[in-house]
C-alpha cells in the first residue's frame, strides 16, 4: 500500500511539474484526486484493508492527498503568475508618449459677424425672429410690393419651386408673417439664408444670408433710421466711423436710401480697400412704403416705420478683409482656423 501511495505520489509530482497549462493540471487533479481518482480508488479499497491498519493507511492516503493538492496548487500560482507578467508587459503603456489631440471646431466667419450684428441691435431692444425659406410668391413678392413684372422675378433671378413657391430672395418675407400675425408696434430683426440664381463668382452666391430690420410705431422718422443705422455702423466698424445715404428705390419703401459707411482702413482718404472712394457700400434702407402696411391692414396715417437690410456675407468680408466670398463656403479647415 505505502509502496503504491509513494508511486502515485511520484507520478503525480512528475507530471505536475511537465504540465504547462491549466486544463493539463485540471486532467491531473481529476486523474487522481477526483471522484473516479486513483486515490479515491484506493479509499474505496479499505475495507480489504485490516481493521487495525485502516487508521493509519487512512492517514497516509490522506497526507498523499493533501501533499498532491499542495504541489497542484502551487503549479497553478505559478502558471497565475506567469500569465499576469505576460499580460502586463503585453499591455504597457508608455506614459511619456505625448498625448493625442483632439481637433476642436469653431465658430465660421459668417457666425461671428451675424452675433456681433444681432448682440448689437438685440442690445437696442430689437427681437430675432425667423420664418421658411420656402415661401409663396405673394410673402416674398407681392405683400413687398414687387408688381407681377418686375426684374427680380424674372426666373434668371429667383429659383421658383412651382409657379407661385419660391426660394424666398429677401428675409423680409418673415416681417409680411409678423405683420400678419401680430399688431404693431414692431421692433424686429431676422436673418438667414436667402437665394438668388446667380453665377459663382467673388461676390456672389446662389446662396447667401440677409439680415433685415424692420421697426414699426407711432410718429417714427427718417432720423430714427438714421440715428439707429448710423449707431449700428459705429458699433460694428468702430466708434469714428461716419455713414452716408444716398438716395436708391426699393418697391416696399419710399424713401429709399442705400448706406455707406467711412472707409475703416484709411478713415476715408482712399485706399486700395474701398478703391479709393473714401466710402464702402454697406447696406439698404427706408421708410416702409404704406401700400406694404395698407395691404396688412394697417393705418399708414397712424403708424409708420424704417425699414433695412444688410448682407451679412458682405459685413464679414469686409470685417475680415477677406477678397474671395467662395473662400467662406468651401470650408478648407486651414482659411476657417484664422478666424
Ligand atoms: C432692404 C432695403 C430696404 C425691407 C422692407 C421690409 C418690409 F417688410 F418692411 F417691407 N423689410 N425689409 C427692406 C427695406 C429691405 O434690403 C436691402
Amino acid at each position: 500500500m505505502k509502496d503504491k501511495l509513494k508511486s502515485i505520489m511520484d507520478r503525480a509530482i512528475s507530471e505536475i511539474a511537465s504540465s504547462d497549462d491549466m486544463e493539463k493540471l485540471n486532467a491531473i487533479k481529476v486523474n487522481i484526486l477526483g471522484k473516479k481518482g486513483e486515490l479515491t480508488d484506493i479509499l474505496k479499497g479499505m475495507k480489504d484493508v485490516a481493521a487495525e491498519e485502516r487508521p493509519k493507511v487512512g492517514q497516509m492516503v490522506n497526507e498523499t492527498r493533501a501533499a498532491i493538492e499542495e504541489k497542484l496548487n502551487e503549479k497553478l500560482e505559478e502558471m497565475k503568475k506567469k500569465l499576469r507578467e505576460e499580460q502586463m508587459k503585453a499591455e504597457t503603456i508608455d506614459v511619456t508618449l505625448p498625448g493625442k489631440k483632439s481637433e476642436l471646431g469653431h465658430k465660421h466667419p459668417n457666425t461671428i459677424a451675424l452675433e456681433e450684428l444681432l448682440r448689437i441691435f438685440t442690445g437696442l431692444g430689437y427681437e430675432v425672429v425667423d420664418g421658411p425659406e420656402v415661401e409663396k410668391d405673394y410673402y416674398n413678392f407681392e405683400a413687398l410690393n414687387i408688381p407681377a413684372n418686375h426684374p427680380a422675378k424674372d426666373e434668371q433671378d429667383t429659383f421658383y419651386v412651382t409657379n407661385d413657391i419660391v426660394l424666398r430672395t429677401q428675409t423680409s418675407s418673415v416681417q409680411v408673417h409678423v405683420m400678419e400675425k401680430q399688431k404693431p408696434p414692431y421692433k424686429i430683426i431676422s436673418p438667414g439664408r436667402v437665394f438668388r440664381a446667380d453665377e459663382v463668382d467673388a461676390t456672389h452666391s446662389p446662396s447667401f444670408h440677409q439680415v433685415e430690420g424692420l421697426v414699426i410705431d407711432k410718429n417714427v422718422t427718417f432720423a430714427d433710421l438714421k440715428g439707429t443705422l448710423a449707431e449700428f455702423a459705429r458699433r460694428m466698424f468702430g466708434p469714428d466711423t461716419k455713414v452716408k445715404f444716398r438716395p436708391h428705390h426699393f418697391p416696399f419703401t419710399e424713401p429709399s436710401a442705400e448706406m455707406d459707411v467711412s472707409c475703416f482702413k484709411c478713415g476715408g482718404k482712399g485706399c486700395r480697400f474701398c478703391k479709393g472712394e473714401g466710402w464702402i457700400e454697406i447696406l439698404g434702407c427706408g421708410m416702409v412704403h404704406p401700400h406694404v402696411l395698407e395691404m396688412r391692414g394697417i393705418d399708414p396715417d397712424e403708424y409708420v416705420g424704417f425699414a433695412f437690410g444688410v448682407g451679412l456675407e458682405r459685413i464679414t468680408l469686409l470685417k475680415y478683409e477677406i477678397d474671395d466670398m467662395r473662400l467662406l463656403y468651401e470650408n478648407d479647415v486651414r482659411f476657417l482656423k484664422q478666424f
